[in-house]
C-alpha cells in the first residue's frame, strides 16, 4: 500500500501555485524514495543519516527562502512549509536538521550578517558543504534565553568567548555555530563560532528516547578567542535570536502536520484492514470517532497555516500568529500520535509503523522553539498586553 496519501479534506490544493505543488511533490517523492526506507533503523540506532545531507540540499531543504545570489532557492513561504510538512512527515529528526540550517543558521547570516559572511557561508550552507547549529539555550535557561550568561569580551583584535549552550540540534557535527552571547555591557549579540577553534569542544547528548535520528549536543567555550569579523553586524538584543525563532517555529507549524498526516494516514488504512469481532475496526463507532476528529483536527491545523503562510508572505505575520499555529499544531500531532497508536492496538508499538517514533519525536517538538506552555503565555500577553512569564514585583 502507498504510505504516502496526504488528507486534502478542504481541497487546499486549489490554494498552492502550481509551483508549489510541483515543489512539494518532489520532496515528497525524495522523502518517499530515500527517507522513509531507512528512518527507522537509524531512529533505532539513535543515529542522524548523515548520507542525506547532499539529497537533502539539491531537494532545497537547506533555506528555502534564501535569495539565488546566496545559493537558496529564492522561493516563497508557503513553499518552505510544505518542504517541512513533507520532511516531518517522514521524520520531526529531519525536519529538525532542515529548520536548523534554514531558519536558525542562513537566515541570520542572511539578515544580520555582513556581505562578507553571507559569501562565505550561505553558498555552502544551502549545498550541505557547511553544516551549522543555533545556539541560544543553556543549562540553566531555557524559556528565558534573556538570562544567558555566555558572554564575550573585547581582547584587542579578538573576542574572548566563555559559557555554554546545552540541546543543541547538530552541535556535535557543525562547522559552523551561530552562537548568542552577551558583550560586557551585557547586550546580546550573534557570533559565528568555527568547528577547530581553540577552547571550542560540541560533545553529544547520548540516551535520548526523542529525536534519536537528529543529533543533538552542547557547546563549550573555554576562553575561545573569536575573530572580530565573526560577530553579527546587522542586530543585537533578544529580538535578533527571537526573530529567528518567528521563522523557525513558522516551519515547524507546517512540519507537524506533516506527522499528522502520517499517523492518520496509517491509522485509516490499519483500521481497514484490521479485523476484530469478525470486522475491520474502522466499523466500530469509538474508531470512527477517532479518526474523524482526526482529520477534523489536521484541516483546521491546515486552514490555519496555509493563511499563517499568506501573512507571512506579505510580511504581515506577527510572533503570536506564529506561536498559536506553532502550539496548535504540534499539540494536535502529539494527540493524533497518541490516539492512532491506540488504532493500531500492540503492533503501534513497533517500529514497523511509524507511529510510536512520531510520538517520542513529537515530545521534543512540544518542548523546543518554546514549550507549549509559554506560546500560550504569548498569546495571553499579545491579547490583554501584559506579560506574565516574570514577576517583576
Ligand atoms: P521580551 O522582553 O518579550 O523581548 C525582548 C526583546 O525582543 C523583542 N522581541 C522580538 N523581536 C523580534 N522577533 C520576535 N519574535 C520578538 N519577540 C520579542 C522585544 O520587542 C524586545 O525588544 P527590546 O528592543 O525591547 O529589547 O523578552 P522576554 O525575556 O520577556 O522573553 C519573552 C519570551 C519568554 C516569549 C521569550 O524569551 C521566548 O520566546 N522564550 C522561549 C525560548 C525559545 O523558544 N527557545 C528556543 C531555542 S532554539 C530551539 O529550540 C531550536 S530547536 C531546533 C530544531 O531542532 O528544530
Ligand atoms: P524550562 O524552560 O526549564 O521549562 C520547564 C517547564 O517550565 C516547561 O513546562 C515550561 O513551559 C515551564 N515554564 C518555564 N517558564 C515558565 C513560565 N514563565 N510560566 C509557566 N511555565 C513556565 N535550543 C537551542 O538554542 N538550539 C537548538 O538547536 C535546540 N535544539 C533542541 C533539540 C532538542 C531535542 C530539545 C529537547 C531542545 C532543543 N533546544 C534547542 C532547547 C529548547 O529550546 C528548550 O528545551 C526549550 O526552550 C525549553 O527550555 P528548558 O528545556 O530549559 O525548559
Amino acid at each position: 500500500t502507498d504510505r504516502f496519501q496526504a488528507p486534502d479534506y478542504y481541497q487546499l490544493d486549489e490554494l498552492y501555485t502550481d509551483e508549489q505543488k510541483l515543489i512539494r511533490d518532489t520532496v515528497r517523492e525524495y522523502a518517499k524514495a530515500n527517507i522513509s526506507p531507512i528512518i527507522e533503523d537509524f531512529a533505532q540506532k539513535s543515529e542522524y543519516p548523515k548520507q542525506l545531507i547532499p539529497g537533502l540540499a539539491e531537494i532545497g531543504a537547506f533555506g528555502p527562502y534564501i535569495p539565488e545570489q546566496y545559493g537558496g532557492a529564492g522561493l516563497d513561504q508557503i513553499t518552505y512549509g510544505l518542504i517541512m510538512q513533507e520532511l516531518e512527515r517522514v521524520d520531526s529528526g529531519i525536519r529538525s536538521a532542515a529548520s536548523v540550517q534554514s531558519s536558525l543558521v542562513m537566515y541570520p547570516i542572511w539578515k544580520y550578517g555582513s556581505e562578507e559572511q553571507r559569501m562565505k557561508y550561505l553558498p555552502k550552507l544551502a549545498k550541505g558543504e557547511m553544516i551549522g547549529c543555533f545556539g541560544l539555550t543553556e543549562p540553566d535557561h531555557g524559556s528565558n534565553p534573556s538570562g544567558m550568561i555566555t558572554n564575550f569580551k573585547d581582547n584587542g583584535d579578538h573576542y574572548l568567548l566563555n559559557g555554554a549552550k546545552m540541546w543543541i540540534t547538530n552541535s556535535p557535527i557543525a562547522d559552523v555555530a551561530v552562537v548568542w552571547a552577551k558583550n560586557e555591557e551585557g547586550r546580546i549579540h550573534g557570533l559565528l563560532v568555527e568547528k577547530g577553534m581553540e577552547g571550542f569542544t560540541a560533545p553529544e547528548t547520548k540516551g535520548k528516547w526523542s529525536l534519536r535520528a537528529s543529533i543533538t549536543g552542547e557547546l563549550v567555550f573555554d576562553n575561545v578567542k573569536v575573530p572580530k569579523e565573526n560577530l553579527l553586524p546587522g542586530r543585537s538584543g533578544l529580538g535578533a535570536p527571537l526573530s529567528c525563532l518567528d521563522s523557525a517555529r513558522y516551519g515547524i507549524a507546517w512540519g507537524a502536520i506533516g506527522a499528522a498526516m502520517d499517523c492518520y494516514d496509517s491509522a485509516l488504512r490499519y483500521s481497514k484492514e484490521r479485523i476484530q469481532f469478525d470486522r475491520p475496526i474502522a466499523s466500530f463507532q469509538l474508531v470512527q470517532k477517532k479518526l474523524a476528529e482526526m482529520i477534523t483536527e489536521i484541516t483546521k491545523a491546515q486552514l490555519l497555516t496555509w493563511r499563517l503562510g499568506v501573512l507571512r508572505d506579505e510580511g504581515k505575520a506577527t510572533t503570536a500568529q506564529i506561536s498559536m499555529a506553532k502550539r496548535n499544531n504540534v499539540e494536535m500531532a502529539l494527540k493524533i500520535a497518541r490516539e492512532a497508536r491506540q488504532i493500531h492496538g500492540g503492533m503501534g508499538i513497533t517500529g514497523e509503523y511509524s507511529i510510536m517514533r512520531h510520538m517520542m519525536n513529537l515530545e521534543s517538538v512540544v518542548t523546543y522553539e518554546g514549550t507549549h506552555d509559554i506560546h500560550l503565555l504569548i498569546t495571553g500577553m499579545d491579547i490583554t498586553g501584559i506579560p506574565s512569564f516574570r514577576n517583576d514585583g
